[in-house]
């Protein structure tokens, strides 16, 4: 399994070692390879994503989902992603500690991952990770984040089902919808329905909701108290009447296709601004930045004046090709 050839063997054969190692390979920037054999492979599992402040129950939901989705006999692959800050380490502990009961299951795959890519969001190792896990066979792929800054809303480019949960009695969640997460939700998850503000959170929600036209799908809202399991199969039915609508109105496709993009995107820019940033550190002091800027784009081909509003005129409209994507 060493070589990368033994390895994609193992992996069609099945192996979850392989798995792992796979995502390996791919956090640490070596998995194109692995990609481009397995890609063929992606598309079928139902891609989940599950964002929401510190504390609010996810990875508790997060394991009732598991336990009710193995219920069904299907398969479930995990991935949470650890935000690399000094607070998330007791987090990563509890997560463990809340998913231990499936980590014997051979068909649960748990993984934790770092995010923040070079753009500040999940990083790309994130999407090759779910598609890892898709071309694997897992039936159901879920994406845990928590909510405290770009990744969240990320979570909605690389997941079909966007869960978005909220606690009652706590300002954050107040706070989280502010920040754009509504306009992600898919389904809005009210979990700690034990608690005395539950009803409160669910009208506020509502009255949000009513401010934004939605044309398409209208989010469901479904309460939950994730510790008891109580609320997480009407959980599970708002998913499937998500994916339902998605495949029969076409907006699978549309937004597999957006999430393709966003993908390719990451991953251009992502290697572009590296290169740049290694242009930059040759440069010499004597030059204007309008210059400068020409300079490092020339090493990449890309010649022409440069302009402030970000497009490069002339040949080569890095924009409008990434953009065009
Ligand atoms: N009362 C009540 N407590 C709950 C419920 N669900 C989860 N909790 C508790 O809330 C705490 C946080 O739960 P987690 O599942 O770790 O929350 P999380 O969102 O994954 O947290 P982070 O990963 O740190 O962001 C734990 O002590 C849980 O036992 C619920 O429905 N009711
Ligand atoms: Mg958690």
């Amino acid at each position: 399994m060493d070589d990368p050839a033994g390895l994609l063997t193992a992996f069609r054969a099945g192996e979850p070692r392989a798995l792992a190692r796979a995502i390996s390979r791919c956090e640490s920037g070596r998995g194109a390879d692995l990609i481009r054999a397995l890609y063929p492979l992606t598309g079928r599992a139902l891609t989940v994503g599950l964002t929401g402040p510190p504390g609010v129950g996810k990875s508790t939901l997060s394991g009732a989902l598991i336990a009710h989705v193995r219920a069904q006999g299907k398969t479930v692959g995990v991935i949470s992603v650890d935000p690399s800050s000094p607070f998330s380490h007791g987090a990563l502990l509890g997560d463990r500690i809340r998913l231990l009961e499936h980590f014997t299951d051979p068909d649960v795959f748990i993984r934790s991952m770092a995010s923040r890519g070079h753009l500040g969001g999940l990083s790309g190792a994130t999407a090759d990770a779910v598609s890892l896990m898709d071309a694997f066979g897992k039936d159901v792929v879920l994406i845990e984040t928590v909510g405290v800054g770009q990744s969240e809303i990320e979570i909605a480019e690389v997941a079909d089902t966007t869960l978005v949960a909220l606690q009652p009695g706590s300002g954050d969640s107040v706070q989280v919808l502010k920040a754009g997460v509504l306009e992600i939700a898919d389904v809005f998850v009210v979990n700690k329905s034990d608690h005395p503000m539950a009803l409160q959170l669910q009208r506020e929600i509502r009255s949000m909701m009513e401010m934004l036209n939605y044309d398409g799908w209208v989010p469901a809202l479904v309460s939950t108290q994730a510790v008891e399991g109580k609320g997480v199969d009407k959980l599970w039915d708002a998913i499937v009447a998500h994916d339902a609508w998605l495949r029969e109105t076409g907006a699978l496709h549309a937004k597999r296709r957006s999430a393709f993009a966003h993908r390719v995107r990451q991953l251009a820019l992502g290697t572009l601004e590296g290169r740049i940033e290694d242009a930059i550190a040759q440069l010499g002091d004597d030059l204007d930045p309008y210059a400068a800027a020409e300079i490092v784009l020339a090493e990449y081909g890309v010649r022409g004046g440069v302009s402030a509003l970000g497009n490069v005129r002339a040949h080569g409209d890095v924009r409008a090709h990434v953009k065009g994507l």
